[in-house]
């Protein structure tokens, strides 16, 4: 009985000394299915705190949907009802204008571009402005390079898109961008798979990823390699929650967000050639060398508009072009 006693009161004692830290769940929320760019981050950054915290961090994934649109799971970071998400530069666009900046057409040219810009000192003034809307901007991983693609006709020129159904982001900048090009682009919320196929719209653009992951090889003949937006992920957590974490947290999660970024950047990267030659193989039509000077021709006056206007947008908009002249 004794002995009973002695080890109970050392498990009281031990119990004391050690409170366990107060667990913290986050609710991540993607968009995409498993297997896209958005989950690769996700399922990385899950895999990451949860170890590198012993189980003290712990990481529920939302996907495909199952939450919302991209600007669904927005508005619930800004609520806090969900912590983070991984979501596309482009539905940013209606929070807060200075995201047009990044998706800006052809405003990078080479990955190392767009993470030099991205992850240094002008990078950071997009993620400081976020904070207005509710948001703590953390990193950027990536969608990738933009490509068109449609079920009518090849596209070489911006003559070949005139009258195209185009399904763009929400984003007044992507509904725009298409405009001047010539096309008929139509907003609309990820996935699009049924409305391409039923013929709703022609066509949509999107990085490699998406035409093999989401399989548009199968409604989609063409495809041109526009590369005409650099599309990241902006990975943010909901600002309110953000506040009442102390320092040490914070810091495990950001690093455990950035490695993730890290690691997928390079995945995505990777594949691409494999990418391009299974759709290939799959029966589409690619175009390789479209006349990329016309298309940036056409989109040159975008900096004059007024989506640009407001002054500290169009300050980094003509700092970030400086920078990657
Ligand atoms: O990642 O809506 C879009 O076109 C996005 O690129 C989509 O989330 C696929």
């Amino acid at each position: 009985m004794k002995k009973i006693w002695a080890i109970l009161s050392a498990i009281v004692l031990i119990s004391f000394a050690q409170p366990a830290m107060a667990v913290v769940k986050i609710k991540l929320g993607v968009v995409t299915k498993p297997g896209s760019a958005q989950n690769i981050v996700a399922e990385k950054f899950k895999e990451r705190i949860e170890q590198q915290s012993n189980q003290d961090i712990q990481v529920q994934i939302f996907h495909s949907n199952s939450i919302g649109n991209e600007t669904e799971i927005l508005q619930q970071i800004q609520m806090n009802t969900v912590q983070l998400g991984i979501i596309t530069g482009g539905p940013f666009d209606t929070f807060d204008p200075i995201v047009r900046v990044i998706n800006y057409p052809f405003l990078f040219n080479s990955n190392e571009q767009a993470d030099r810009i991205l992850d240094g000192p002008l990078g950071a003034r997009i993620m400081q402005s976020l904070e207005t809307s509710g948001f703590k901007g953390l990193c950027f991983s990536e969608n990738g390079f933009r490509n068109l693609t449609n079920s009518k006709r090849p596209v070489k020129t911006p003559d070949d898109v005139k009258g195209l159904k185009i399904r763009v982001m929400s984003s007044a900048l992507h509904k725009t961008i298409w405009q001047t090009m010539g096309a008929n682009p139509t907003p609309m919320p990820w996935p699009i798979y049924t409305e391409l196929e039923q013929g709703v719209i022609d066509g949509q653009e999107n990085p490699l990823w998406v035409m093999e992951v989401y399989k548009f090889y199968e409604i989609q003949k063409y495809m041109t390699l526009s590369r005409h937006v650099y599309s990241p992920h902006i990975n943010v957590a909901s600002l309110s929650w953000w506040k009442t974490l102390d320092a040490k947290t914070q810091q495990l999660i950001q690093k455990a967000l950035y490695e993730a970024a890290l690691f997928q950047r390079k995945d995505n990267r990777s594949k691409n050639a494999m990418r391009l030659n299974l759709l290939k193989e799959k029966g589409m039509l690619v175009e390789e060398h479209p006349d990329i000077d016309a298309f940036r021709a056409k989109v040159a006056k975008l900096k004059e508009m007024d989506l640009y206007q407001e002054p500290r947008v169009q300050a980094l908009l003509l700092d970030i072009l400086n920078a990657t002249k």
